[in-house]
C-alpha cells in the first residue's frame, strides 16, 4: 500500500450514524475524496448474519467504484469471503502471523499499537500500517484506552520512518494537524464524518 492512502481514513458501521442513511454518508465521503474505508460493524445494535454481510457488500461496492481500499475490522473470515482489500486488527484480535497467513501477502494488514513492544511486533510481522490512538478522547469506542496525545505517535514515527502510520481517536477537522505534525501519514475518523452536518466539506478540510 501507499502511505498516502491513509490520509483520510473513514471508519463506519451502521450504529455510528443514528438516523442518517449510512450508505449515503459513505457515498458523500467517497465523492469528497476519502482515501481508505474501514467497515467496522460492532457494538450494541450492530447488524448480524445476512444483514451484516449484505451491508458490508454494499459498502464494498461503493468503495470499488471509487477505487478506494475496503478494509474489514476484526473479521478475517468476512474479509476473505468478500475478497476485501485488507483487514485491521487490534491487539485482542487474531495474532498477526495468523492474520497474514490467512490474508496472503497481497492484502493490506493493519494493526493497532499502543507501545514500543507492540510496534516492534507489527514491524517484525510485516504489518502494512499501524494505527495509533486514541490521540484524543473518543465516544466511538466502548473499550477505548485513555487519550494518549501524540507522545507515542511521535516516537513511533521516529523509530519506524518507513512504516505507514494512521492516528485515531477524537480527531476532528479542528485538531487533525497535531497528529500529522507528530508524524502520522493520515487520520482515521468515525464521528467527525458520521456526525458532520456537511460530510463533503469535512472531508475536504481533512485533505487541505
Ligand atoms: N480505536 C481507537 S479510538 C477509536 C477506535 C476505533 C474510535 C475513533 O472514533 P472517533 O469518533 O473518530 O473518535
Ligand atoms: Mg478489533
Amino acid at each position: 500500500m501507499k502511505r498516502e492512502q491513509l490520509r483520510v481514513y473513514f471508519i463506519m458501521g451502521s450504529t455510528h450514524v443514528k438516523l442518517r442513511e449510512p450508505l449515503s454518508i459513505l457515498e458523500q465521503a467517497l465523492d469528497a475524496g476519502i482515501t481508505m474505508f474501514q467497515f467496522r460493524e460492532k457494538g450494541s445494535g450492530a447488524l448480524k448474519g445476512q444483514a451484516y454481510e449484505s451491508f458490508a457488500r454494499e459498502c464494498q461496492q461503493r468503495c470499488r467504484s471509487y477505487g478506494v481500499p475496503f478494509i474489514v475490522n476484526d473479521d478475517i473470515d468476512l474479509a476473505l469471503k468478500l475478497d476485501a482489500d485488507g483487514v485491521h486488527v487490534g491487539q485482542e484480535d487474531a495474532a498477526l502471523p495468523e492474520v497474514r497467513q490467512k490474508m496472503g501477502s497481497d492484502k493490506i494488514v493493519g494493526v493497532s499499537v499502543h507501545s514500543m513492544h507492540e510496534l516492534e511486533e507489527a514491524i517484525s510481522y510485516q504489518a502494512d500500517y499501524v494505527g495509533i490512538g486514541p490521540i484524543f478522547a473518543t465516544k466511538s469506542k466502548d473499550d477505548a484506552k485513555k487519550p494518549a496525545g501524540t507522545v507515542f505517535l511521535r516516537q513511533a514515527a521516529e523509530r519506524a520512518p518507513d512504516l505507514p502510520i494512521v492516528a485515531i481517536g477524537g480527531i476532528t477537522e479542528h485538531n487533525f494537524q497535531e497528529p500529522l505534525e507528530a508524524g502520522a501519514d493520515g487520520v482515521a475518523v468515525i464521528s467527525a464524518i458520521c456526525e458532520s452536518g456537511d460530510v463533503a466539506e469535512t472531508v475536504r478540510r481533512f485533505k487541505r
